[in-house]
């Protein structure tokens, strides 16, 4: 039955399930447990032993940050489906998933003890240069493997019907991300200063705005491209040199490849502007994400044998990488859609981080409030340049001239 544990009762459970008893080693006695919850919805806690520790991830039936906000308890079975539905595409990109109970809503994996949390690694300026292509990797592979590009579409419709039903999640990205910022009633809404009364009431007021923002709603909503992520932030990431693992997919659902990308992409330029002197490298890190990405995607489709149901017509491998080829105008076509998608919802994103429910810890590292207010009104005026010029956004170059 379902209880929240503590560090105690998980201390007591994990020295009854054997195979995790043998990982920490020795006995209960010898163990510690400490809670370092940290995300806005879930206990975490890490248990330490003489042999080895254990990450240990627990729903709890409400919001954490919020305990008026009733919530599922269902989101660490999708977390954990989205760990087994990636992890033979990704490899080390993810947590080891060790144990599933699904009684009590609890994950126990790999604790990734040497790495930090890349939101923090990025405000202090100790993040290593290069994690943009390991992201790109990452989303390149779990998007090719989870498609219709590598599975027969019985296998895709399977998958999307597991996570379709992944709602409490999704209702919060459709409200938080999509709705909420754009308007003016929301009580979940709150920004930092009168200052930005007027650039908030002018993204709240702007029917182009908002038409393009429905556009937005209906590729998330009705674009089953591949198993998203979900929630691709700088604080789903962890980083130990360059071991980069992607972590907290609970809220993985069927959507279109951009929206992982410029997710990751908005929260890099929001700290660019929060610390300006970070803008060369998110320059280059937008750059080598976006190139990564792409690479990752096309290997898999030009060297995996098993096809899905596109596989029947490219018979010759070559031919998907010849410049000239049909195959070639093909995935270019692709790429740009990608590249559309990835724009507009990089700006939903980076409206939504300055203005509503959740917001981010990077601003606060901007210094002195007129640099803070300037960061967010810069994310506003940016994030509403995205949305409204997505479909003319073809290229990284063509992205970073817009941010
Ligand atoms: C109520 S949950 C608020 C936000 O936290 C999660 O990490 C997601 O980003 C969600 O939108
Ligand atoms: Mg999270």
């Amino acid at each position: 039955a379902y209880r929240p544990l503590t560090a105690a009762s998980l201390i007591d459970y994990l020295a009854s399930h054997i195979p995790l008893k043998e990982r920490l080693g020795g006995n209960a006695a010898d163990w510690t447990a400490r809670e370092v919850s940290d995300g806005n919805l879930n206990t975490v806690f890490i248990v330490s032993g003489p042999a080895g520790s254990l990450c240990c991830k627990q729903s709890l039936p409400y919001v954490r940050v919020d305990p008026t906000w009733a919530m599922p308890l269902e989101r660490t079975l999708f977390e954990a489906r989205w760990m087994q539905s990636v992890s033979a595409a990704v490899g080390h990109q993810i947590p080891a998933l060790y144990h599933l109970d699904e009684g009590l809503f609890l994950i126990v994996m790999e604790n990734l003890d040497t790495h930090h949390v890349l939101r923090g690694a990025l405000i202090q300026g100790t993040a290593p240069a290069g994690f943009g292509a390991r992201i790109g990797e990452f989303v390149g592979h779990a998007a090719w493997a989870t498609s219709w590009r590598a599975l027969p579409f019985e296998d895709v419709h399977a998958l999307r019907d597991i996570f379709s039903r992944n709602l409490a999640l999704t209702r919060i990205t459709v409200d938080l991300v999509l709705t909420d910022p754009y308007r003016r009633d929301c009580q979940r809404n709150r920004w930092i200063s009168p200052e930005m009364d007027d650039p908030v009431a002018e993204l709240q007021d702007d029917i182009a705005l908002h038409a393009a923002v429905e556009r937005l709603q209906e590729r998330f909503l009705s674009v089953d491209q591949a198993l998203l992520h979900g929630d691709l932030h700088t604080g789903s990431v962890m980083i130990s040199g360059d071991d980069v693992r992607v972590i907290d997919g609970e809220f993985a659902v069927f959507g279109p490849i951009g929206f992982d990308l410029g997710m990751f992409i908005a929260n890099l330029v929001m700290n660019a502007y929060a610390q300006p002197d970070h803008d060369e490298w998110m320059r280059d890190e937008i750059a080598l994400l976006w190139s990564s990405f792409q690479h990752a995607y096309q290997e898999r489709e030009e060297n995996t044998d098993t096809r899905g149901d596109v596989g029947s017509l490219r018979a010759k491998k070559a031919e998907g990488r010849a410049g000239s080829s049909p195959w070639a105008a093909e995935r270019s076509r692709f790429m740009h859609q990608v590249m559309h998608d990835l724009a507009g919802f990089a700006g939903l994103e980076m409206i939504r981080r300055t203005i509503g429910f959740a917001q981010i810890a990077d601003y606060d590292a901007a210094g002195d409030r007129p640099s803070q207010i300037e960061a967010r009104r810069r994310a506003l005026a940016t994030g509403r340049r995205l949305i409204l010029k997505a479909g003319r956004i073809d290229t990284v170059a063509s992205l970073l001239d817009h941010v």
